[in-house]
């Protein structure tokens, strides 16, 4: 199946600046030709154009709402018109509040073929954040709500979903790695019924069996999307991120996670969001992105595909 980068160069939803310069980092750290040596065929889209970052302070409990909202417009579109082709979307943000019109082109998209959807959230944060419990206004905060119909029209709405509902429902997703929930979302996570692994469960029952559960039930007529927030990663294999929190997966963590994807076969969709080179060391952190991704796309050290 050919595969499609889009670039969407913003830092919108952001709490600190520079993951508008993630697409590039991505690409000079060569991601492109690591997909092509997997065989797959890869169509570079280049950069959405959408408003610049005007740097403002929240308003009504919101950074920066209209020009989020354009952005993920974009967003939509482009990701929905890979979908519409048989392509697979990759998306190369930016920051994480594009989660939402990425996967509410998916949402859309499995919607209209059929398809059920499951969606896999690897990050320190939940992002279930909303405009009265946020205690930033950053949208990157808040994706996953706005996604299950817990946010302002112009986030909730994107999708034009049959029925006119929101465009997940929180049993379709699954989050991993997570470390970093703010007081207020720890609550609604809880009465919303998220199903989160979080970095304890990690350490308890380890990535695999984590991974053995996120993957449950996922069969053929299933699309997975991943939503790969960097720094879902330790912060000392991944500095390049706005907001590090210590305590993430490890190398071989990560690579477990990413290989055991690859092994459902499911893979549909892609995000890579939050990388922000302006904090990073020499690009290591995209390098490493680039790697896991090649994992994440069925790159393994033996033949063999199957857990021993
Ligand atoms: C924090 C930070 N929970 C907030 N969130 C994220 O501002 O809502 N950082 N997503 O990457
Ligand atoms: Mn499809
Ligand atoms: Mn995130
Ligand atoms: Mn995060």
């Amino acid at each position: 199946q050919p595969t499609s980068l889009i670039g969407a160069p913003t830092d919108i939803g952001a709490g600190a600046r520079g993951a508008s310069m993630g697409p590039e980092a991505l690409r000079v750290a060569g991601l492109q030709a690591a997909l092509e040596l997997h065989g797959l065929q890869v169509f570079d889209r280049g950069n959405l154009g959408g408003p610049s970052n005007p740097w403002l302070p929240p308003v009504n409990g919101y950074r920066h709402l209209p020009e989020v909202a354009q952005w993920n417009r974009l967003v939509y579109d482009a990701v929905y018109a890979e979908l519409q082709l048989g392509h697979l979307p990759i998306l190369l943000g930016g920051d994480h509040s594009l989660g939402l019109g990425s996967i509410s082109a998916v949402a859309r998209h499995c919607a209209e073929s059929g398809k059920k959807l499951r969606v896999l959230w690897l990050d320190a944060h939940a992002d279930f954040n909303t405009s009265e419990l946020t205690p930033s206004g950053n949208v990157h905060g808040m994706p996953v709500a706005c996604l299950c119909g817990f946010g302002p029209a112009e986030l909730t709405q994107l999708a034009a979903m049959p029925g006119g509902g929101p465009a997940l429902r929180p049993e379709q997703i699954r989050q991993i790695g997570i470390r970093s929930v703010d007081a207020g979302e720890k609550r609604f996570v809880h009465e919303q019924g998220l199903e989160v692994f979080d970095m304890r469960a990690i350490d308890e029952v380890g990535m695999r069996q984590v991974m053995e559960r996120a993957l449950a039930g996922v069969d053929t007529h299933t699309h997975l999307h991943v939503s790969f927030d960097v720094d879902f990663l330790d912060p000392d294999i991944a500095p390049g991120v706005g907001t590090t929190v210590p305590g993430g997966p490890t190398y071989r963590e990560a690579q477990l996670c990413m290989e055991m994807i690859a092994d459902s076969g499911r893979l549909a969709s892609l995000d890579i969001v939050e990388l922000n080179p302006a904090l990073d060391v020499r690009n290591k952190t995209a390098v490493l992105a680039v790697d896991l991704v090649e994992s994440l796309f069925g790159k393994s050290t033996l033949m063999r595909t199957r857990p021993v």
